[in-house]
Formats: structure tokens, sequence, C-alpha cells
């Protein structure tokens, strides 16, 4: 097996980070890279004064990683410019939200090129190499203007929006050029593939063979590959001694009641402004059930230098306050919101001990914490989810109960359908879910990206010379 370079944006949490906990992608990386020799290269985390280039290299439960700092300016135009302001609200059909400005895309394009200088020496004949989402489209296509003849996939985890709305982005048609650069580009499901082909086929006159694009000179297979869980690892996690402890905590604070779980990062696209109001809903609807639920929603925020996920954080605060204020009684607050971090193995617990897992995104490449519940659950009386259509985690979980998160009536219908189901019912339904991460988990996923990189393109269509 060649080595594997994996390259993305950050490598693990940020040291003393805004919420402690370890995003998904860093979660299914480090499993992943577990299995290869290689490294894993991104940027640090740190701000330096003046850019030098200089790697600091680290070895970890097996994993070699490779990590260098960035300037003010880098991590003011990439990262919390055009990655956090432009694409990232873009890209989840937030076109209100998304920001223009010329010295987001020249600072994207910088940090790029830095990326491509640093990692070069790093990567030898014969390692493949694995790029990862959004903050790094176009490194391929530097990386092959410093002469790199290897194999190099990359993987979107976030949606690829409809044509239409990419079309609004100045520099749309240039950064998806530059993604022909690229051997293999994986989407977590076909709705944000048959976008990208929409876009290429119709805007720039790509032709589509099999899994081959062409546009001009260069071809580029591309696959539908849903990003899954270690499943086996998460479920002894949810039996283990720490989860245990969670579990009879969460059980012991319940006091009989019956405990609805939401836990993401404190995003916009994760629809908790929505979910707040599904569940309010459920508390006019449903006076009498009142006192025998509540809702624990763990948020620990992200990316608080960016103005909008302020703005979403005190929406959240006066929401929750305004909501717990209406309904409160003496012995019981209709909404536990936290917004610190947990470990996986507590997170695991408090998944277990909840009647239903609330995931309500408006819009959500993939979706992990859907999975992470699923599997958290215990067969003999298993809790119920309820999911938003809009998660990519949908396609797969088609027995969880799906929901428009927009719609405050299906939010509030699901979670009375939820507490109403009967064991068997529940039953039925968490086995569907759970035999797809199953099949689907993360060692599916790395292999199925991984075999797509190493098929050589004349399998499928003749490349263009
Ligand atoms: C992006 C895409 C796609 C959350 N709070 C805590 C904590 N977490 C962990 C969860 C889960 C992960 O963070 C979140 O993963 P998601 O998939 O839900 O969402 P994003 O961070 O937006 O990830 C997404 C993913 O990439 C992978 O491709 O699925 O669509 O947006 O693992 O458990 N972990 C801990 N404490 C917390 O408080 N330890």
């Amino acid at each position: 097996m060649n080595r594997l370079v994996i390259i993305s944006n950050r490598v693990s949490a940020p040291k003393g980070s805004e919420s402690g906990a370890q995003g998904g992608l860093a979660v299914a990386l480090s499993s992943a890279l577990r299995q290869y020799s290689g490294v894993w290269f991104g940027w640090s985390g740190e701000r330096t004064d003046t850019f030098t280039g200089d790697i600091h290299f680290q070895r970890d439960h097996g994993v070699t990683t490779a990590t260098m700092d960035l300037e003010d300016q880098d991590i003011d135009e990439y990262y919390n410019g055009y990655a956090n302001r432009t694409l990232w609200p873009l890209f989840h059909y937030r076109v209100d939200l998304a920001e223009y400005e010329r010295e987001f895309a020249g600072g994207y394009q910088r940090v790029n090129e830095r990326f491509a200088q640093t990692v070069t020496p790093l990567i030898e004949p014969g390692d493949v190499v694995w790029i990862q989402d959004y903050h790094l489209f176009p490194l391929g296509d530097e990386l092959r203007r410093r002469g790199c003849e290897n194999r190099i996939g990359f993987f979107l985890h976030i949606p690829w929006p409809p044509r239409r709305l990419l079309s609004i982005l100045p520099e749309a048609q240039e950064l998806v050029r530059r993604l022909f650069a690229y051997d293999v580009i994986g989407f977590h499901t076909e709705e944000w593939l048959e976008s990208f082909l929409d876009f290429v086929r119709l805007e720039m006159g790509a032709t589509i063979t099999g899994d081959v694009v062409t546009l001009g000179t260069r071809s580029v297979r591309v696959l539908a590959c849903p990003i899954g869980i270690d499943t086996p690892e998460f479920v002894d996690l949810a039996r283990g001694v720490t989860a245990r402890l969670a579990y009879r905590r969460m059980r012991d604070s319940a006091d009989g009641r019956d405990m609805i779980v939401g836990v993401d990062r404190l995003d916009y696209s994760k629809g908790l402004e929505e979910r707040f109001l599904g569940y309010e809903r459920f508390l006019v609807e449903h006076p009498e059930e009142r006192k025998e639920v509540f809702l624990l929603q763990i948020a620990p925020p992200s990316r608080g230098a960016v103005g909008s996920y302020q703005r979403i954080r005190n929406t959240l605060e006066s929401l929750s306050g305004r909501i717990n204020g209406a309904y409160a009684d003496v012995d019981w607050v209709p909404i536990r919101y936290v917004n610190q971090g947990y470990g996986r193995d507590t997170l695991a617990g408090i998944y277990r001990a909840a009647k239903i897992g609330l995931v309500t995104p408006l819009r959500d490449g993939m979706n992990l914490v859907a999975k992470e519940y699923v599997a958290a659950q215990d067969p003999e009386d298993p809790g119920v989810l309820i999911l938003s259509r809009f998660a990519g985690a949908a396609a797969q979980l088609t027995e969880a109960i799906l929901v428009n998160p927009y719609s405050a009536e299906e939010v509030s219908d699901a979670i009375r359908m939820a507490l109403r189901m009967d064991k068997p019912e529940r039953i039925r339904r968490w086995r569907a879910c759970m035999a797809s991460i199953e099949q689907q988990d993360i060692n599916w996923w790395r292999q199925q990206f991984l075999d797509a990189l190493m098929l050589p393109l004349s399998v499928a269509a003749p490349a263009a010379d």
C-alpha cells in the first residue's frame, strides 16, 4: 500500500479551543490514518508574525502530523474570511450571509499557495495525496504547478450548492476549473454530486461519461461516498465506564422525564433556532406533556470571530431564555442549553440516556451526530432519531423520523410521535438505521474513496490527452 498524505485545514482541535471538542472530520481522519503510514498536514491553529513555512512534526497514537503556523492576515482573510464568511454560508444555501471581498479571495489563494509550498517536500513519489474540504479547493492545482505527479484526491465534506446559487460567487468558474487538477472528487451524497455535475455541464460545458467528467484536456473521476463513524468503537464507547457514569447522571437528573438531546457546533447551519421554536410549538400544542420532557442542547461555540456566529449565539441565548421564562416551573426547566463541550465517551452516555435524538440542520453535508446517536442506543430499548431531510445522512437513515426543520409543526409532530412510539416500532426503526451505519462505516468510506483514487482513469472512459 502506498503512503497516504492527508491535507486539511486543521489537523486536530485547537489547543484550548473554544469548544474543546474534536470536529467530525478530525475524528474520521485520525481513524483512517492509523491504518496507513503517512502524514497528516495542516495549519497548527497558531499565529506567527511572519510566515516562515517551518513545519512542526508530532507523532501521537500512531499518527504523524505536520503543521505550519499562519499570519494574522492569513487567518482573517482565508479562514475567517473566504472559507467561513464566503464559502461556508454559500455552500449551505445561505446567500444572505455570504460576503464577497477581494481581500478574502486573495488571502484564500495566498494561503493555498503556502500550503502547497510547505507540504511539497513531504510528498514522496508513489504517495497518494488526499485533500479535505472547502478550505483547500485550489490546493491540488497548486501542487500540480509545483510538479506533483502523484495521484491526488479531494473530498468535500459540505453540500455542493445548486448551480444558480454557486453562480453568485464571483470566482465560481475559476474555482471549479481548478478542481480538474484532481484525479478524484468525492461528495457525501448523490444530491451534492448531481449539483456539481449540473454546474460543470451547464455553466462550463464539461462532458460526462460514466463517472468521469472532462473539461478541456483534463478528466476527473467523481463519486458519492457518504462518510460514516467508527461504529464498533462508538458502540463500545457507549458501554464503557465513563459513558455509564454519564448515563446514570443524566437519568438521575431527568427524574423520570424523557430527555430529548441535541449536540451541535454552534452554527447557523445546524438549525438550532428553528429547533427551539419547534420544541416550543410542541410545548404549546401539548401542555399535558410539558413537565414530562426536557430538551438538552449541547452547543460548543465555534468560529467566534465571525459576526454571523456571534449573532446566532445571541439569538439562541435570548430564545432559550425566553422559552424557559415562559414555561419553566420551580421544579422543571424546558431547555437545558449548554455551551461547553464534553468528551466523546461522556457524549455517548448522554446519547444513550436520551429518548429522542433531535438532529435538525437546515443543510448539512452529512451529520455524524445522527449516526453517533444511533450507535449509542441500547438495542433492547432504543431511542428515536428525528432527522432533518436536508442532512446528507437522511439519504441513508431513512427509518429515522424525517422532518422539514423549517416547519415548527413538523418538528412538534415528530417529537410527539417519537414519545409515543411503542417499543417494537422503535426497535424496528433503530435496527434499520444501525444496519446502515454498520455497513457504511468510516473504514468503508475511506476504502471506497481510496479504491477510486487508485483506479486508472482509463477504466471508465478514455482520458483526454
Ligand atoms: C462537517 C460537516 C459532516 C460536537 N460537540 C461535541 C463533540 N462534537 C462532535 C460530534 C461529531 C462532530 O463533533 C460534529 O460532526 P458533524 O458531522 O455533526 O458536523 P460538522 O462539525 O459540521 O462537520 C458535516 C462532517 O464534516 C464530516 O464529513 O458530517 O456535514 O458539516 O462527531 O460528536 N465532540 C465532543 N464533545 C462535544 O461537546 N467530544
